[in-house]
């Protein structure tokens, strides 16, 4: 406290020591030095609670400010120390830093506090919040307006409610994107041309039956692994949204067909935990909850902005790019039918009819 305690008495009130004969001239600056002290205990009290309340939270990402997933977390710590005044800092812990590289490990760290916020991927939670794999349902969600529909809808609401009832507060969408196929071995028209290849995946067991299905070879691996695997050949092929792609220069490590056949969009949820989430006043959660929706929207408009200039890019860099005819869409979709089967109990029928409903009806 700033304050000079022989100023007040223990109840912060002046002293009226004074001399009775002296009462009457020291009156004004009596009250003059009640005001002055009145002030500086006002002044010392902010500063004080300021600094109480001036909190640094962390904020985990699987990519970097290099990719629009993490900038997206940037935009949403710049929005929140503007709007809170500085009072409340997001600092973004890239590259999955903050599970060590364990990207499937990010969901649960939030949850036990280990990380009090997240922007991250459906699929890296899915092995937490079996609901989450909807959106890794092969060839369901055909285009970005299901995409919205889907989040944006009751389908949306019961996936926030999943993650909500395990223990971690969900406040808004953003997207990683649809994701495509590249390998460095030849061009995928058809499932047979992925018989045998060993492509990586995100360690999520929809993903293991998904390439299975398909005739392919699929190792689960995190991002961080993954670099080094494609390098060394010790992956044939790798499934990521152009953005990724296009930025982690994904054709420099032999990566030379690309087919685009949209299989799945991965979405991403901006996340808090739950303790954190409470410990905050009303004011603060509704400022983290909008300028996460802000954010969110901003990142989702970007990403999808830059789908058709990235697509050039990689191709004048010397990627062979496939599209699908409705006929080859069709054999992948067949092909892909019994991981619907086994996994819509999973995630649960309800939430799945949910989302057939808003992308019929999109
Ligand atoms: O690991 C991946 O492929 C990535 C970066 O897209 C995710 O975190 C889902």
């Amino acid at each position: 406290m700033l304050v000079d305690a022989r100023q007040n008495d223990n109840h912060g009130r002046p002293c009226r020591s004074w001399p009775n004969q002296l009462q009457g001239h020291v009156m004004n600056s009596a009250s003059r030095i009640t005001r002055i002290a009145a002030a500086l205990a006002g002044a010392a009290v902010l500063t004080a609670s300021l600094t109480a309340q001036a909190r640094e939270l962390s904020v985990s990402t699987v990519l970097s400010d290099a990719f629009p997933w993490g900038q997206a977390a940037e935009k949403w710590a710049e929005l929140v120390e503007e709007r809170t005044g500085g009072e409340l800092t997001l600092r973004v812990y890239p590259n999955s830093q903050l599970v060590a590289g364990d990207q499937t490990r990010e969901f649960s760290a939030m949850r036990s506090g280990l990380i009090d916020m997240a922007v991250g991927s459906t699929i890296n939670w899915s092995p937490q919040v079996p609901e989450l794999n909807l959106f890794s349902l092969p060839f369901f969600m055909p285009d970005e307006a299901a995409v919205d529909a889907v989040t944006g809808g009751e389908a949306g609401e019961m996936v926030f409610a999943a993650i909500e009832s395990r223990g971690v507060i969900p406040l808004a969408w953003g997207e990683n994107g649809f994701r495509q196929l590249s390998n460095s071995r030849g061009p995928i028209t058809e499932p047979g041309d992925l018989d045998g290849l060993k492509i990586r995946v995100v360690g999520s067991p929809l993903f293991q039956d998904t390439f299975t299905a398909l005739g392919a070879d699929p190792t689960q691996m995190s991002w961080t692994d993954a670099q080094p695997a494609l390098t060394t050949g010790a992956v044939d092929g790798q499934e990521n949204p152009l953005s990724v792609f296009d930025v982690a220069r994904i054709d420099q490590v032999g990566q030379e067909h690309l087919t685009l056949w949209n299989y799945m969009n991965d979405p991403l949820i901006f996340a808090v935990n739950q303790q954190v989430w409470q410990s905050l006043s009303e004011e603060q959660r509704e400022i983290l909850r909008e300028t996460a929706v802000e954010a969110g929207e901003w990142e989702i408009a970007m990403t999808r902005e830059q789908e058709s200039e990235r697509l050039v890019a990689i191709q004048e860099r010397g990627v062979q790019v496939t599209e699908l005819t409705e006929e080859q869409h069709r054999a992948f979709v067949n092909a892909t039918q019994s991981v619907h089967e086994k996994w819509a109990p999973r995630i649960g029928p309800e939430l799945v009819e949910a989302a057939r409903q808003a992308i019929e009806e999109h």
